[in-house]
């Protein structure tokens, strides 16, 4: 059965399950909605995704939303294909689901303002709200303190393996990089660095990348 993804592969949130689906050798067809043009606002796609928001996934009867549900949901499924993502005892997958929260809720509010004031409203013509930009940096730099410290004690940030938790970071943080010129947050951190550059270079993650082009 193919997995169809309704989204941009552009935008982060899609990019979160394309790269897990492919991490898990998933068969997956994209159907493109256009976010410039507002299709995921269209009476159609609510009836998909009532928030209109991407992505969402059609496999067989299975209709899901949510990104991280999304990840979590194949991680179980094909849990004994691939990688591990999810960790195998229940005290490792707690501290999984652990730093998958802490991307949900400490990085990701922060990563979205910086990137649409500062990338995504300017690309529309729109004045992006600097002071806001400036703050999320300074609130996102304590963040990555967090996981420099961590990461002094893990190579990953679930434990010894490659997860979720360090997969769900993937698309924040390239967009950081790459589209919001803040390498530094990542570059000036030993442990933060050496992490980034093991997951950033998991060849599902290039992958996808070369889909992006
Ligand atoms: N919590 C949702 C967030 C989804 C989300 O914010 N998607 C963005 C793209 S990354 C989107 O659809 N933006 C357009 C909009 O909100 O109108 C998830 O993880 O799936």
């Amino acid at each position: 059965m193919v997995v169809k993804v309704y989204g941009s592969i552009r935008a982060a949130c899609p990019q979160r399950v394309l790269a897990c689906l492919i991490e898990k050798e998933i068969e997956f067809e994209i159907v493109h909605v256009d976010l410039d043009k507002g299709e995921q606002k269209q009476p159609e796609f609510l009836l998909l995704q009532p928030f209109g928001q991407v992505p969402v996934i059609e496999d067989g009867d299975l209709r899901l939303f949510e990104s991280r549900a999304i990840v979590r949901y194949y991680a179980e499924k094909y849990a004994d294909r691939g990688p591990d993502l999810l960790g195998k005892t229940l005290e490792e997958k707690a501290v999984v689901d652990q730093w998958l929260e802490v991307e949900a809720h400490n990085f990701n509010d922060l990563c979205f303002n910086i990137m649409f004031n500062l990338v995504i409203l300017p690309r529309m013509g729109k004045p992006g709200d600097i002071g806001l930009v400036h703050s999320c940096e300074e609130k996102l730099e304590k963040v990555f303190d967090v996981y420099e410290s961590r990461l002094s004690k893990s190579t990953y940030l679930g434990g010894d393996n490659f997860s979720l938790a360090d997969l769900s970071h993937l698309p924040g943080i390239g967009h950081l990089i790459e589209e919001a010129k803040m390498g530094h947050l990542v570059s000036e951190r030993k442990n933060v660095n050496a992490w980034w550059k093991k997951i950033s270079s998991r060849p599902a993650w290039k992958k996808l990348k070369n889909l992006v082009g």
